[in-house]
């Protein structure tokens, strides 16, 4: 089995330290973090369907995601060198319902090493907690993670809190997450769509460079 390939099963197996070690053992042979990253996702997805299936429990699928955590700490560094940056403040959140929050961590992750500050909200946020946290830190931009089919239509109500506190104009708002595309966010009426966390980061600074 090939390095990748082990990275996958500790992911998969939910195996923390062994993840780090393999990573970094990876990236000492001169594996590109991003194929890594990927590698673990692979994982992820992996997990998901077997989650989906009830072949996997809520335990051992926070072990996987305990594991992915560890190996991105490692990769961290690496994801970050010679990217462009820009400065702003980003307010960030998992919509309400949502209690996932590794590809919020990781959107973060890539948002702090391009410049920005990010306020970190949480997970299961209202949409009067976005408004409030935006109004309040000046932010640039907020960032709504959605990761459920049944917490996506919480972006249009986010959408209509701004309006409705009259702070629409004052704020982009970004979204993402695996059942997020274009076409929703045109049809929500969010300004940027980001399909991953390296992406959400080079859309934020595009945005506030513009
Ligand atoms: Co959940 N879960 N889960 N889960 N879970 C999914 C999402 C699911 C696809 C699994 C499946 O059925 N195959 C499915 C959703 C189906 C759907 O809606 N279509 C699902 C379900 C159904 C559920 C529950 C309802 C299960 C239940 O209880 N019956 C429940 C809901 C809880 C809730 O939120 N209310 C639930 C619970 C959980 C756990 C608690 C066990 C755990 C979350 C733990 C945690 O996050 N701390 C969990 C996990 C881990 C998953 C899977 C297996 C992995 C998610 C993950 O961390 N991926 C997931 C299956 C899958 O994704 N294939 C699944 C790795 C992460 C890095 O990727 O989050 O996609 P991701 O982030 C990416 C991009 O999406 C993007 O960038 C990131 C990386 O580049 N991105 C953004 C994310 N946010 C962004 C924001 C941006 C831009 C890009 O801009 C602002």
């Amino acid at each position: 089995m090939n390095l990748l390939d082990q990275i996958k099963n500790a992911v998969y197996e939910g195996l923390e330290d062994e993840t780090s070690a393999m990573v970094q053992a990876a990236v000492d042979k001169g594996t590109s973090p991003q194929a890594i990253l990927d590698t673990m996702m692979e994982a992820m997805e992996m997990v998901g369907e077997e989650f989906k299936n009830e072949e996997l429990y809520i335990p051992e699928v926070l072990c996987s995601c305990y594991a992915m955590q560890n190996g991105s700490e490692v990769l961290k560094p690496l994801l970050l060198e010679n990217q462009q940056t820009a400065t702003g403040t980003i307010v960030l959140g998992s919509v309400k319902g949502d209690m996932h929050d590794i590809g919020k961590n990781l959107v973060k992750m890539m948002f702090e090493g391009r410049g920005f500050k990010v306020v970190d909200i949480g997970i299961d946020v209202p949409e009067e907690r976005f408004v409030e946290a935006a109004v309040q830190e000046k932010a640039d931009i907020v960032a709504c993670s959605a990761l459920l089919t049944t917490t996506m239509p919480e972006i249009p109500k986010i959408v209509k809190a701004f309006e409705d506190a009259g702070v629409r104009e004052q704020f982009k708002i970004m979204i993402g997450g695996a059942p997020i595309t274009q076409d929703f966010c045109d049809k929500t009426g969010c300004d940027a769509f980001a399909k991953d966390a390296g992406s959400a980061a080079e859309t934020a600074v595009q945005i506030c460079r513009n």
